[in-house]
């Protein structure tokens, strides 16, 4: 069975909708919860990152993109990536976007002492809102580059739409693009209302 680590509120729950998507058994191993699950984390993933996902033979994925693209590929019929090469190309292309461009800057605000060498509180500062502004540039950027390759029918939701609900909920991302990008707003509004996702995202959110 797919063994998820993650906690609530996290990355972990791109991860949890793609495999309801994909309706695979797995279990979510809370590494908040429980010690030995953020042990057991360590000795799977040395940047004690989430998501951390373990596969039924036991081998590991790490990271969002690599783990989403992993499932399409092993549930085609989930649609997690579209058929149409072309499409398929693009939907690519806006997953390492956004692990890329967005992603990187929720571990600078969450973590600004890691890349700083003297960490002192004006520095932080510094950084952490110089990381908010270019997270915000780069989802608006997101919006106007891939608006099109998303769900915007009565389709099931693919990888590409689940990762940009999830990373779009932190720092402040949702009230920026209420303003800045309101057409993208409210698709990523009805990407969490889908039948599927709303629960996972009421676990991790509510
Ligand atoms: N490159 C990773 C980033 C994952 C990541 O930063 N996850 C956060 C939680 S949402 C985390 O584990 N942070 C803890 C840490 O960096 O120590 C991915 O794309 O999955």
């Amino acid at each position: 069975m797919y063994q998820l680590y993650g906690h609530r509120n996290s990355g972990a729950a791109a991860i949890e909708a793609a495999l309801e998507l994909c309706e695979v058994p797995y279990r979510f191993i809370d590494v908040e919860l429980a010690m030995e699950a953020a042990i057991a984390l360590e000795k799977l993933n040395p940047l004690k990152q989430i998501p951390t996902l373990q596969l039924p033979d036991g081998s590991i994925l790490t990271e969002s993109a690599a783990i989403l693209i992993h499932l399409a590929l092993a549930f085609p019929q989930s649609s997690l990536l579209p058929a149409l090469p072309a499409e398929r190309d693009q939907a690519i292309r806006g997953l390492v976007y956004i692990v890329s461009n967005c992603y990187p800057n929720i571990g600078i605000i969450d973590y600004p002492e890691r890349w700083l060498v003297a960490s002192d509180h004006p520095s932080r500062e510094n950084l952490v809102a110089g990381a908010r502004h270019r997270l915000h540039w780069c989802w608006e950027v997101f919006a106007d580059e891939f608006s099109r390759e998303l769900y915007l029918g009565d389709e099931t939701p693919g990888a590409l739409d689940v990762l940009a609900a999830v990373v779009t909920r932190w720092a402040g991302t949702r009230e920026h693009l209420r303003h800045a990008r309101p057409g993208f707003f409210a698709w990523l509004e009805r990407i969490d209302r889908h039948p599927t996702l709303a629960p996972v995202f009421a676990r991790h959110w509510s």
